[in-house]
């Protein structure tokens, strides 16, 4: 059986947000992972149309499509294509568990949710000719225990920064009204890992030293987390994930992380509003010292991608001017700035639903840069201008330096001026590089700067 599995673009290439760098960061691990599902007689072959051309004129026997909620058109149109030629279209990821009465329409088959257990009944059943409508997680096991390793072979390795990018847990313990996450995995009752022998034999196969765990919590389990850090511990690996203030406030799992290579950490500070994190029910946030938590990871050596969120219903115009200066300030090495995006699925989507708030179902601007929602304190014009403000502020040259120049160390003055500088004072070096295919030869410099971070 000939296979095609499809990431289609989450931006247009000609959008004005399509920074070919930031979509040449990850491979698509979640097609990767299902991969494995097929058997050495198939042929198969991935495409991420983010660093690659999609071409359309192929009849394989099957095209299996991920869908989030920006690709959602796109994914939909490469899937109308494929079943007018009589090609049978599989598709699954976020947007399609959000709606799959939407996704249907351009559907022979939808699966909804994590599909490590339904994928692989899907092919047994497509293969013997009986592929039902719909899938549902739910009805089966959800466990990432004694999955077949990821078709890493499938990936392109070449055409990534950070092609060693792995996830060992599905979902998060937390349960955030506007995350996706929640209403993907199962209302959030599930969050589970890999068995950790399996994730340190992921992590061996490997190449190289630098590793980026894509989990949305990486310290999620305390007891998972101790003994995959445990077992990290010699491998001579660095590497970067995401996690919470609290998990990071709490005992000792921080200290185990950066002894086992940890270097740099997402963290959703998102408001500094107690009333924000109460009514998103972001509760793990509430009376949490954040600025204590940046000085325990800079006393490690682990820069910080701070992540905040813009519109929520106690914001009002101070938010940017407030977000930018505390990030300079305690020296956030990166930060990540977001629109508030009521996601479909989500109980915040719901709530706004029936409010009347949603403004638009353009999916295509769901990406969290565009208002799509009725906000509260501030116009829409408000929120994204001054959204476009803050992204430039906190990157101007004189506050990527003060911001340097606050930490104690020297060494951490020089690797946070570098690694913030590179990431976002170099686009046409980034472009040249990609364009050229040549974006591998740039690994060892982010290996070398994360190498150099521990105190
Ligand atoms: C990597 C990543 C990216 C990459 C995307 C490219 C890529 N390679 O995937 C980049 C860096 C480009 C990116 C960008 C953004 N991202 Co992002 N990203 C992620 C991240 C960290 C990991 C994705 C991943 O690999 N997951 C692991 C795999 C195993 O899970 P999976 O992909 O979901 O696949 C499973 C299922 O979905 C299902 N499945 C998936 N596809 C298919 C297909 C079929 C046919 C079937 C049957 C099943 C199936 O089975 C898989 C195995 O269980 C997630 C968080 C997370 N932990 O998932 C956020 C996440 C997906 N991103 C998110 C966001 C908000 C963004 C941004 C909007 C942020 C921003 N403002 O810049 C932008 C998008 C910009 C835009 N224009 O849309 C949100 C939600 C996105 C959405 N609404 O769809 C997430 C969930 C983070 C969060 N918790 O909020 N992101």
């Amino acid at each position: 059986m000939k296979a095609k599995l499809i990431l289609p673009s989450l931006t247009e290439a000609d959008s004005p947000y399509f920074r070919p760098i930031k979509y040449s960061l990850f491979p698509p691990i979640g097609l990767a992972t299902l991969a494995a599902h097929f058997t050495e007689d198939d042929d198969v072959e991935l495409i991420d149309q983010h660093v690659e051309q999609l071409s359309l004129d192929d009849e394989p026997d099957l095209v299996c499509i991920q869908v989030y909620v920006t690709n959602a058109f796109r994914a939909y149109s490469i899937a109308d294509i494929y079943r007018e030629k009589g090609v049978y279209v599989v598709l699954g990821g976020l947007h399609v568990t959000s709606l799959p009465d939407e996704s249907m329409q351009h559907a022979d088959t939808i699966i909804l949710g994590p599909g490590e257990e339904a994928f692989p009944t899907f092919l047994k059943d497509f293969k013997n000719k009986c592929a039902k409508k719909i899938y549902r997680f739910t009805d089966y096991v959800q466990t990432l225990q004694h999955i077949p390793p990821v078709r890493r072979d499938l990936i392109k390795r070449e055409k990534y920064l950070v092609p060693n990018s792995l996830v060992v847990s599905r979902g998060c313990p937390h349960h955030c009204d506007f995350c996706y996450k929640d209403a993907f995995y199962n209302g959030g009752k599930s969050f589970y890992t890999q068995l950790v022998d399996e994730a340190l034999a992921e992590i061996d196969r490997l190449p190289g030293r630098h590793l980026y765990f894509l989990d949305d919590h990486l310290l999620g389990t305390t007891k998972f987390a101790r003994e995959l850090f445990e077992g990290m511990r010699g491998m001579n690996r660095v590497f970067q994930g995401a996690s919470t203030v609290q998990a990071v406030l709490e005992g000792d799992l921080i200290e185990r992380a950066a002894d086992a290579g940890l270097r740099s950490l997402f963290l959703g500070f998102e408001t500094f509003s107690p009333k924000n994190l109460k009514s998103s029910n972001k509760n793990q946030n509430l009376n949490k010292n954040y600025v204590a938590a940046v000085r325990r990871l800079h006393s490690l050596g682990i820069m910080i991608n701070g992540s905040f969120v813009f519109g929520l219903d106690a914001d009002t115009t101070d938010v940017f001017k407030q977000a930018v200066d505390w990030g300079v300030e305690n020296s956030i090495t990166t930060a990540t700035y977001h629109i508030l995006t009521p996601y479909p699925g989500t109980r915040q989507y719901q709530r706004m639903e029936r409010d009347g708030r949603i403004l638009t179902k353009n999916w295509d601007i769901y990406d969290t840069r565009h208002v799509v929602y009725k906000s509260f304190g501030m116009s829409k014009e408000e929120l994204e201008s001054g959204y476009n403000w803050a992204y430039k502020e906190f990157y101007t040259w004189s506050n990527i330096f003060r911001a340097s120049m606050k930490h104690d160390i020297f060494k951490h003055k020089i690797k946070h001026l570098f690694y913030t500088g590179g990431w976002k004072k170099f686009e046409p070096f980034w472009n040249f590089m990609i364009k050229t295919g040549e974006l591998q030869q740039m690994r060892p410099a982010l290996e070398a700067i994360l190498s150099k971070v521990k105190v």
